[in-house]
């Protein structure tokens, strides 16, 4: 059923421009999956099982816990987990050019390896330079990195040193 969705992701740590995707998908449908993917690509920074933690207490705190359950994707394709829990849509975040880019094949190839749709957001301007990549790289010089992530990210940062990172 389309009335269910995916929002997958790295989640490397969460950020605003994550949750506002969150916020805004739990909006347009009636459950919303949210699920931290290990991507073979990418040098992780945090471990899955916190990733998952801070973004179970953000979205406690955004109020979303009714409709937004968080889970998490290490083993074959996203489209298998969608299927899993009777997803038909995965919703995904566009901020620029190169994030068409990247995500055109993979919308392709999730259609016709299971049909399932993908459905972009536009990301809000005030967050379309938010990246978890420049969360980490701030983070690691000992930065505020407070105007990009979720108060749970942030108090975790503060209780770690930037050296974790
Ligand atoms: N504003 C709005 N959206 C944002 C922002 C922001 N500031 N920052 C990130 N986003 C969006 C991204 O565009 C993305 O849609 C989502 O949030 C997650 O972002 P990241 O950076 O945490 O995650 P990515 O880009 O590393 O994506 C990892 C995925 C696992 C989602 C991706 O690689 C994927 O879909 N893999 C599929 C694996 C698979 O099954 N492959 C075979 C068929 S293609």
């Amino acid at each position: 059923s389309n009335r269910i969705a995916v929002v997958p992701g790295s989640f490397d740590p969460p950020t605003l421009g994550h949750l506002d995707i969150i916020r805004r998908a739990a909006g347009l449908y009636d459950e919303i999956h949210v699920v931290v993917v290990h991507n073979p690509d990418k040098e992780g920074m945090l471990p899955s099982a916190l990733r998952l933690r801070l973004l179970e207490q953000s979205i406690e705190e955004e109020g979303l816990a009714g409709k937004v359950v968080v889970g998490s994707w290490s083993v074959g394709l996203l489209v298998d987990y969608a299927q899993e829990v009777g997803a038909g849509v995965l919703v995904k975040g566009i901020r620029s050019q190169q994030d068409v880019a990247y995500e055109t094949p993979m919308a392709v190839v999730n259609n016709h390896l299971a049909g399932v749709e993908t459905v972009f957001l536009l990301a809000d301007p005030a967050n379309s330079v938010v990246s978890s990549s420049l969360v980490r790289q701030v983070a690691s010089l000992g930065g505020d990195v407070s105007p990009y992530v979720p108060p749970a990210v942030v108090r975790y940062l503060n209780d770690s040193s930037p050296s974790d990172f």
